[in-house]
């Protein structure tokens, strides 16, 4: 790089890479500086939220220079690069994380604290980037941060949001939804004026045939709405490699607004296109594990795989290489159904734009393209009606023609007169309209398709995916298990037991390799780090009793067990099923005299976590859980022995409090809907312990942790089908506690019954399909045995301390690793000065 640099500019360039902080001192400088040149204010009235910023744009200059140096390092070594396509990015707040993972919190600390701030309270003035819904955007975020600690080469690809995921607010008990506008401030993004991709919507196609005899399809008219990059820096963990993550931004092609219709005196249209333009990316979908199919969704995904896919095919073109060396060159990775057209886009691109023939275009993309899969359920796997996508992309709907034409004919050699098998693989379904499977095209475009956890991959493969594994052979469909970056879910969110861990490893290069967690298994009867690990756990939790206090007015004891699901909510996650079971435990306790109740464990039990805006059962389960708080919480014969919390506004940054506070987390949804699930995985790494049903992720948790640390309960995957047989078709009852729980409900205990009667005719009256009666007896008995685990505190401390030294599997870089050898066939860029 230094070489590269003409000699006038050298020098200036060599001064300028030793600029930054070295110390305390210099920190203080650079923030000062901030505060009364970029901020334009005087250090008398610098309040925390300036504190804030300053910190971040002093932070942000030294990670520009490694950023710069990163991207010129991965240019002249011209190797292959992959590139992350994700429409949700769950990035969380990236003060904290950008300090820690340069290794200067401490010079930070003490900076600020020279200042007059408290950095905890400088941390807080940041908003939560929350362009996701849940897991899916959060492992987004997660493999991020572990691609630049690991020093590949790697972009990630999504949009720009003006509003993510909308605030809740819970009033009267009820969510409430506010729109969340993030980007008042915002020191982590470069807008890049300079980088922009016209993009086109509607129009029509023409077909010519050339001398050669060859069709040239041309895509003509419609409109055209620039996409604007936006680019955020990710620094890697302990080297200096920082990877960009681009988002793009949508703007009206024609400028700011028309001027011959504002001349004309028709000033509200002068506007209009520039609106309709921007509406691209002003927000994102709510929706988590549900499909809409609304046009406008159809639009983001289209502009941004568009844009993204120029910004791609621009970068190879510098290279002058040919064409069938870009899958050498480039890996794409859709992350879910949502950046499927980026197979079709690329295919136009080489065909109609460069003129390479059908097949080996197909070749080139097919070996360009992997596909993950997040989710069996049926409400969640893409379609789009075949009318809207003629309208809105005329040319891609053929494409999307020929790419089943040629692959049905290929299925047909394969399993000759199969009509059956035709109709179930084709991209196209038969339906009224008939509709684009976004799933079948992503299988079809791509040379590898994954599943996130073990039971899901296989669960894939013998399912929705069956008939493809025929089609294609196994060895096209495989397993990375998900995983969590430890900085932020460990490190970060947890720093005395990340101190506590490094102290026993020798270092903190478990934060770069967890397998290393392992050593503090020899720990596990010293008195010192047991009395240690338990007070980390309790100072936790009286920093969440204090948030709760503040926030709802609840006193909770932080001697209490604290039970706690947080996550969508969702009725596969089976919030329902908990909240029963608190009114279950309510009821059980006010049938006790005070002498017995006085044996029984107190518990808090803590919700979180936001509905779809259009979910009515959602809504329904939050209203429960905040109407049984009220009750209890006011029920003077239970006191402390029983608390219901609902934390509103779930997020990135509440998570890193709440996971650290644990004592019991809940992952409870029927066995084979949850994909994987990742939170599992931070609750466990933080010493929690877990109630789970044997679905997603926990099952690759308890292997690894061993069987008595985990309190499994519920059927299993494979019963479950029989099971909702033989609710339409068999006997069925519900279950006897369930029942009396519902008569309390019915009663008026919790208010006026008729809020809830939805949840109780799902079980009772609509053929439970989550399992929530069938499962029911099996929880309360394991909840149970949690609370009598609980009670033998010095058992439950090994459990905790050994489960957390079992968890190395599961972090972001080995799944990172997996994806770089498996799937992308991409090596790290080794870093000279790490
Ligand atoms: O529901 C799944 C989780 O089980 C999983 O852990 C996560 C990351 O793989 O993805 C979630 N998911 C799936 N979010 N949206 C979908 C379907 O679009």
């Amino acid at each position: 790089v230094e070489a590269s640099i003409p000699e006038p500019q050298r020098k200036a360039w060599l001064a300028h890479q030793t600029s930054g902080f070295k110390d305390k001192d210099g920190f203080e400088t650079e923030v000062v500086r901030h505060v009364e040149t970029t901020l334009a204010r005087s250090m008398y009235n610098c309040d925390e939220q300036a504190a804030y910023s300053a910190c971040s744009l002093a932070f942000r200059d030294r990670l520009i220079l490694e950023w710069n140096r990163t991207q010129q390092r991965q240019t002249f070594a011209d190797s292959k690069r992959v590139y992350y396509l994700s429409l949700e990015f769950l990035m969380g707040r990236a003060l904290d994380n950008a300090m820690l993972n340069i290794g200067q919190k401490d010079v930070a600390k003490a900076g600020l604290a020279e200042l007059g701030f408290r950095i905890e309270d400088v941390i807080e003035q940041e908003h939560d980037a929350a362009l996701g819904n849940g897991g899916l955007g959060r492992l987004a975020a997660c493999f991020l941060d572990s691609l630049a600690s690991l020093n590949y080469s790697a972009w990630g690809y999504g949009l720009r949001y003006r509003y993510g995921i909308f605030k809740q607010e819970i009033i009267d008990g009820y969510q409430v939804e506010v729109p969340d506008y993030w980007l008042d401030f915002n020191p982590w993004e470069f807008p890049r004026h300079d980088v922009t991709v016209d993009i086109q919507f509607y129009g029509h196609v023409t077909k010519r045939t050339d001398d050669n005899g060859k069709t040239i399809a041309t895509w003509e008219g419609g409109e055209i709405v620039k996409a604007v990059a936006y680019d955020v820096p990710i620094p890697g963990y302990a080297t200096p490699s920082t990877n960009n993550l681009r988002l793009w931004s949508s703007k009206a092609a024609s400028g700011e607004f028309d001027f011959q219709k504002f001349n004309s005196g028709d000033y509200e249209n002068s506007v209009a296109d520039q609106q309709r333009a921007e509406t691209i990316s002003a927000v994102l979908y709510p929706n988590d594990n549900l499909d809409r199919g609304k046009e406008l969704r159809l639009k983001q995904q289209y502009f941004w795989v568009a844009a993204s896919l120029y910004d791609i095919v621009r970068r190879f073109k510098k290279s002058r290489r040919a064409w069938k060396e870009f899958p050498d060159q480039v890996a794409i990775q859709l992350n879910d159904t949502h950046p499927t057209l980026a197979v079709v886009e690329l295919q136009r691109i080489l065909v109609d734009l460069e003129g390479l023939d059908w097949e080996e275009a197909w070749n080139i993309v097919t070996n360009t393209f992997g596909y993950t899969n997040h989710t069996v359920l049926p409400e969640a796997l893409e379609k789009w009606s075949v009318p809207l996508f003629q309208h809105l992309l005329p040319r891609h709907l053929q494409l999307i023609y020929d790419i089943n034409l040629f692959f049905l004919q290929s299925v047909e050699r394969k399993f000759p007169k199969d009509r059956e098998m035709l109709a179930r693989v084709s991209i196209i379904e038969e339906s009224q309209p008939k509709m684009v499977r976004m799933a079948h095209l992503a299988i079809v475009g791509s040379h590898k398709v994954n599943g996130v956890a073990e039971l899901h991959s296989d669960l894939i493969k013998t399912t929705i995916f069956k008939d493809f594994v025929e089609v294609f052979g196994p060895d096209k469909f495989t397993n990375v298990t998900n995983g969590i970056t430890p900085r932020r879910w460990l490190h970060q969110a947890n720093p005395r037991l990340s101190e506590l861990i490094s102290s026993k490893t020798g270092s903190q290069n478990f934060l770069k390799d967890l397998t290393e967690l392992a050593k503090i298994e020899h720990y596990k009867d010293d008195k010192a780090f047991r009395k240690e690990w338990a007070e980390i756990k309790y100072a936790n939790k009286v920093r969440l009793a204090k948030h709760i206090k503040k926030t709802t007015g609840v006193d909770v004891n932080p001697s209490a067990l604290f039970d706690v699901q947080v996550k969508r909510i969702h009725e596969y996650k089976r919030q329902q099923m908990n909240i029963f079971g608190v009114i279950h435990r309510y009821l059980t306790l006010k049938s006790l005299s005070p002498e017995e109740r006085k044996k029984f464990q107190p518990r808090v039990s803590i919700f979180g976590g936001k509905a779809a805006p259009g979910y009515w059962m959602a809504k329904q389960i939050i209203h429960l859980i905040n109407a049984v708080g009220a009750v209890v919480n006011n029920d003077k014969d239970i006191g402390d022995l029983l608390k219901v919390i609902f934390l509103e506004d779930y997020n990135v940054s509440k998570a890193e409090m709440i996971i650290p506070a644990s004592d019991l987390s809940e992952h409870i949804s029927t066995a084979g809907t949850e994909a994987s699930g990742t939170s599992n995985m931070k609750f466990v790494l933080n010493g929690g312990l877990i109630i789970g049903t044997c679905d997603g992720a926990n099952i690759e948790i308890t292997r690894e942790i061993g069987e008595q640390n985990i309190f499994l309960f519920g059927n299993l995957a494979e019963d479950v089908e029989d099971i909702r047989h033989n609710h339409t078709y068999g006997s069925y009852t519900v279950d006897p506690d369930l029942v009396k729980v519902f008569e309390a409900i019915e009663k008026g205990t919790f208010g006026e019954p008729n809020d809830f009667m939805g949840m109780i005719s799902a079980v009772r009256d609509h053929g439970d399909f989550y399992l929530v009666s069938d499962d029911f007896h099996s929880y309360i008995e394991t909840q149970e045995l949690v609370d009598k685990a609980y009670r033998d505190q010095e058992g439950w401390v090994t459990k905790s301390i050994e489960s957390v030294a079992r968890m190395g599997f599961f972090s972001s870089d080995r799944c990172i690793n997996e994806y770089a050898e498996g799937i992308w066939n991409i090596e790290p860029l080794a870093v000279k000065d790490q």
